[in-house]
């Protein structure tokens, strides 16, 4: 069946999303999430001036042909802003497929290899006893992971808290202009334990813990960071250092058993090839719309399955509705699953964007409509336009910069 149009349609119900619409000429749509946090509209021109104009005409069918496509016939390739368009075309085409021949994607793939994916929630909290209200409210609600996060006693901000007001969605790209935030290690190594140690003498050990360290460590802090928290038992400490120093894990490995997850900003398989092969990952965390879509990213997993490298996918609130159901579909299929990242979205986001997938007893299921079970609601998405927000940026206490 022949696409008639690729449209994408930017909106802001609560955050900025960019979203691919494909029709194809028996009036068929499907959807794909093109967002890419704070450089938005790169994505959005990338498509709407390179790669539109091209997939009109061609055969919705054969995705592999086209993903092949975009990315060879490119000839430059790889990057978040490449292959956030790609996976947006990719996901699309999987959601025409699947309502072209009337199953959801999940069966498209070969069908279900567990009955729910486990996702783990977002607690977080200004002070510790914050925190444990926060973690208390999640396992109320049946989740059996919980990530956790609590500001830094002695730094005016910390990464990961949810602002008052919007649930436990935490919401870091707030501003036309980047606001500074500061960073003290000291600090942070000091406080980490502290936390994870309140956490487990309340709660005790029968849930999963997690923690996101985003990037702000050298490998030594992470070990003796990984090192402290051995008793904590934790699910994972994710990002411990910058991503792309990919030896960075070596080190950190050959000092703890705390297991180590990252990949949320890794967009091919090139990226995360060698410290899957070398195993010195855990969980590999990338995410189905900033990793060329669901083609792309079982392929990585395929290989990941190979090193017993376990998936736990990026879920941020920054991704849309329509990227949370493709990572689903996908969670539900693959040998080697881990686990699944879940923040939500914050309002409007569901005057816009109409979704089927569920959640219950800590697992989520993407349900059985045809393709990938999120609908888009134009009108509604017109009535929140485009609005210019930045992620935040770290500073030392000396005022020069660090990783956010
Ligand atoms: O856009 C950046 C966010 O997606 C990121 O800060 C969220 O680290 C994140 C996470 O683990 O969800
Ligand atoms: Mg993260």
């Amino acid at each position: 069946m022949r696409i008639t149009s690729a449209d994408v349609i930017v909106t802001c119900p609560g955050r900025n999303y960019v979203t691919l619409k494909i029709t194809t000429e028996d009036g068929t749509t499907g959807l794909g999430d093109a967002t890419l946090n704070g450089r938005e509209l790169s994505v959005a021109s990338y498509l709407r001036d390179h790669v539109c104009p091209l997939l009109v005409g061609r055969d919705s069918g054969r995705i592999n042909d086209i993903w092949q496509y975009l990315y060879r016939g490119a000839y430059w390739r790889r990057g978040p802003v490449t292959m956030t368009a790609i996976a947006a075309v990719d996901c699309a085409l999987w959601d025409v497929l699947g309502k072209r021949v009337g199953k959801p994607v999940h069966q498209l793939l070969g069908g279900a290899a567990r009955d729910g994916v486990m996702v783990y929630g977002h607690a977080s909290g200004q002070s510790v006893d914050d925190l444990l209200d926060s973690v208390g409210g999640f396992l109320d609600q049946g989740y059996r992971a919980v990530r956790v996060q609590a500001a830094v006693p002695g730094l005016e901000s910390t990464y990961g808290l949810h602002h008052p007001g919007t649930g436990h969605t935490y919401e870091p790209a707030d501003a036309a202009v980047p606001t500074d935030n500061v960073w003290h290690t000291p600090a942070y190594l000091d406080f980490a334990p502290r936390m994870m140690k309140a956490v487990r003498e309340r709660f005790g050990y029968g849930f999963h813990l997690l923690h996101d360290v985003h990037h702000r460590l050298s490998p030594l802090e992470a070990a003796q960071l990984g090192r402290s928290l051995e008793p904590y038992r934790m699910f994972w400490i994710e990002d411990p250092t910058p991503a792309e120093d990919q030896e960075a894990f070596r080190t950190i490995r050959q000092h703890t058993t705390t297991p180590l997850a990252v990949g949320e900003v890794f967009n091919t398989i090139w990226d995360c090839q060698y410290l899957i092969t070398e195993r010195l990952i855990d969980y590999i965390r990338m995410s189905v719309s900033h990793s060329g879509g669901i083609t792309h990213l079982r392929r990585i997993f395929d290989l990941a399955d190979l090193y017993g490298v376990r998936t736990g996918s990026h879920g941020a609130g920054d991704l849309s509705p329509v990227s949370f159901a493709a990572a689903l579909h996908l969670d539900l299929t693959v040998p080697n699953f881990g686990i699944q990242e879940y923040m939500g979205h914050l309002e409007p986001a569901s005057e816009v964007f109409r979704t089927s997938y569920t959640f219950a007893d800590g697992y989520m299921h993407p349900g059985d409509a045809p393709g990938l079970g999120v609908e888009i609601d134009e009108e509604a998405a017109a009535r929140y336009p485009y609005e210019a927000r930045y992620l935040p940026v770290n500073r030392r206490l000396d005022g020069s910069m660090h990783d956010w």
